[in-house]
């Protein structure tokens, strides 16, 4: 399909399901998104996802986001319980603006509904110039390290940075060994998943991706991993007024819905530090992105890139089963 044929599927199957014009537009912009650039876990899949969510109740699907500014340097967005991308469209100009005029600001989305990637986030404020950081909670999925019973959610993290004429660096990742979708799109095509992604709900190792998401996935990297999941629960949950993953799986009560909850934004400005000297820094940063590649090692969203550029010329292939029930939403 063409991207645009892809991005008019979605927003007419958004619109199908329930939500609002301006939410359908929204969601469907960050699915096409995750599509163009190959992240099938949080690409068109995810219209079944949404789907689920606006059929269980879990959210408002023509919620009016609120904007606030409760200090200086911070923006809070009161998604009052619709999909996050709205939430995010309506604060970022703030946050911009804000971090162009101190040097650094916050964005709180809180009572939103998430099933996204980050990385389009982060990347539109790299794009104008920022440095920028995303983390939010999701469901009590993943054991800490050292256990086996759910404590955090896959909790991203999402790093931008600003490269002078060229595409931001990004990465974007959970900070369980893999994304829960990654191990849904394994059940949904009866594929085994690797040893260490998740224990079955005896605590057991397994390679079976159903047995992992009844029981808890593992964090990434032992106890690194674990430590940055709790941050990113404290940072997105307690700090500001919203939920833990713990939280968000016992509001879903059972429904199957994305998560219920906050996420926060960083964003910097590096003129800030660097007043006039932004470029000549700027350039110092692209000696260790050369340093990395020109030992055949490659940046994080590189791969990301090339996919993009092959979608917009050549369009995405949606796989026939996917596509099927994506046919079936609202019918
Ligand atoms: P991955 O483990 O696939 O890691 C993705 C990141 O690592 C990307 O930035 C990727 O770049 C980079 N990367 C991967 N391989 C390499 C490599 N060999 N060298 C350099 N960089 C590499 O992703 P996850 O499964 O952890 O997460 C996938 C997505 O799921 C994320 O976008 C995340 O935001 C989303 N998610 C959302 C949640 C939510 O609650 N909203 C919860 C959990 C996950 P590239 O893209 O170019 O490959
Ligand atoms: O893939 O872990 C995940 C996820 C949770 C919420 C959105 N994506």
């Amino acid at each position: 399909m063409t991207l645009d044929a892809l991005r008019e599927l979605a927003r007419a199957k958004l619109r199908a399901a329930g939500l609002a014009g301006d939410h359908a537009d929204a969601v469907a912009e960050t699915m096409v998104a995750g599509e163009r650039d190959g992240c099938a876990s949080h690409g068109i899949y995810r219209l079944l996802v949404a789907d689920r969510s606006i059929r269980a109740g879990v959210v408002v699907p023509d919620a009016v986001p609120q904007v606030s500014e409760p200090k200086a340097g911070l923006v809070r967005v009161d998604g009052r319980g619709g999909f996050a991308q709205l939430a995010f469209e309506r604060g970022m100009p703030l946050l911009v603006e804000k971090a162009r005029a101190n040097g650094i600001a916050a964005l709180a989305l809180n009572n939103v509904v998430h099933f996204a990637a980050l990385w389009p986030e982060v990347e539109i404020l790299a794009e104008q110039g920022l440095v920028a950081l995303a983390f939010t909670p999701s469901h009590a999925w993943v054991a800490p390290a050292g256990g086996t019973k759910p404590v955090f959610g896959t909790n991203p993290i999402a790093f931008g940075w600003p490269r002078p004429g060229r595409e931001p660096f990004v990465f974007d990742f959970a900070t369980s060994a893999v994304a829960r979708g990654e191990i849904e799109l394994h059940r949904r095509e009866g594929r085994a998943i690797p040893d260490d992604w998740g224990v079955d709900p005896e605590g057991r190792s397994t390679t079976d991706a159903k047995a992992v998401l009844d029981g808890a996935m593992r964090t990434f990297g032992g106890h690194k991993g674990s430590a940055l999941a709790a941050m990113v629960e404290l940072l997105a949950g307690p700090l500001i007024a919203d939920m833990t993953s713990a939280e968000s799986i016992a509001a879903d009560a059972g429904r199957g819905g994305s998560p219920i909850g906050g996420e926060l934004i960083l964003a910097i400005d590096p003129a800030g530090f660097l007043g006039d000297a932004v470029q000549a820094h700027l350039e110092r940063a692209e000696a260790m992105f050369a340093a990395i590649e020109g030992q055949g090692a490659r940046l994080p969203s590189q791969r990301r890139y090339a996919a993009r550029a092959r979608s917009l010329t050549e369009g995405v292939t949606i796989p026939s089963a996917l596509y099927a029930d994506i046919m079936a939403i609202g019918v």
